[in-house]
């Protein structure tokens, strides 16, 4: 597929989403979700992509939501679709066995917040802005913002932030435990390759289970604890346990395989 709305850039195991609308602050519209999840169905399988960073282009924007012209008109039934999809392409990355980071660089307001939020880790830079201003538009949010920033800042910041729609600056997301480090603009995409680059330093196949792990508390009707025993028991059938316990013992670094 032919990328018009994002960028994309593989560079030492890290695969950069870049979505690219600068001009409308890189709202979210329809061929942006149908090209994010093309990228992503194509390097489930890719050996060379180890994890994903997504950012937005420019200095203004990670991404001020879902396109309002586009959905402005929709009908009940289109609003009802819009949403599903969405929420559909938002699980395929919050469950990639593979670790996804949002590099949050400005506004992420509305379906850019849900993005970041489907999104393993976040980091911001300082001048990044927060919110879901959906109840300003007379909607409520459609890409599981209720359910994600509720997972992550608790009911009643969320609750505030939901009903209010108010915009919070990124010293605030940190206190609050939306992002995980605040920095520097300039310095924002290589702090985030840093923290990448540590965890691909892993085994891919226990960071994996961590991630289906994490997911399973998240998800109704799993045991996180049997999911965990499940994942933990794998791991002793794995060329990775058997690199990392016998580097471990000849007191070398591991190399893993990811296998
Ligand atoms: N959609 C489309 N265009 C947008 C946009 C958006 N979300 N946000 C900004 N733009 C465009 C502006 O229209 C403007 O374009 P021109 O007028 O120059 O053509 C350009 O980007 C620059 O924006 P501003 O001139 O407004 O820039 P400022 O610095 O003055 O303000 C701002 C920045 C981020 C505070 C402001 O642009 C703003 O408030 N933007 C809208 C934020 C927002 O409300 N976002 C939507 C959140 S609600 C649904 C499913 C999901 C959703 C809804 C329904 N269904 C299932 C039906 C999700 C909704 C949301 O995401």
């Amino acid at each position: 597929m032919t990328y018009e709305n994002i960028l994309t850039e593989i560079k030492d195991g890290i695969l950069t989403i870049t979505l690219n609308r600068p001009k409308q602050l890189n709202a979210l519209n329809k061929a942006v979700f149908t090209e994010v999840e093309s990228i992503f169905t194509d390097i489930a399988t890719k050996d060379e992509v180890k994890s994903i960073l997504i950012t937005g282009s420019g200095e203004k924007a990670f991404a001020a939501g879902a396109d309002i012209k586009e959905f402005a008109n929709f009908s009940v039934e289109e609003g009802k679709e819009l949403s599903a999809n969405g929420q559909r392409i938002f699980k395929i990355i919050e469950t990639f066995s593979k670790p996804v980071i949002a590099a949050v660089n400005g506004f992420a307001l509305g379906g850019g917040l849900e993005l970041a939020m489907a999104c393993h880790i976040r980091l911001a830079s300082d001048n990044a802005r927060f919110g879901q201003p959906e109840v300003s538009l007379g909607v409520t949010p459609g890409y599981a913002g209720t359910q994600r920033l509720t997972q992550l800042i608790g009911k009643g910041k969320a609750m505030e932030l939901l009903m209010t729609g108010a915009m919070i600056k990124a010293d605030e997301a940190l206190k609050l435990g939306l992002v995980n480090y605040v920095i520097p603009q300039g310095e924002l995409i290589a702090k985030t390759e840093e923290l990448l680059k540590n965890i691909m330093k892993q085994s891919p196949v226990a960071v994996a289970g961590v991630i289906a792990c994490v997911d399973a508390y998240y998800t109704d009707g799993v045991d996180g604890f049997k999911a965990e025993v499940k994942e933990f028991g794998k791991c002793f059938g794995t060329e990775d346990f058997k690199e990392g316990t016998d580097a471990f013992m000849n007191k070398r670094k591991a190399d893993f395989p990811g296998k």
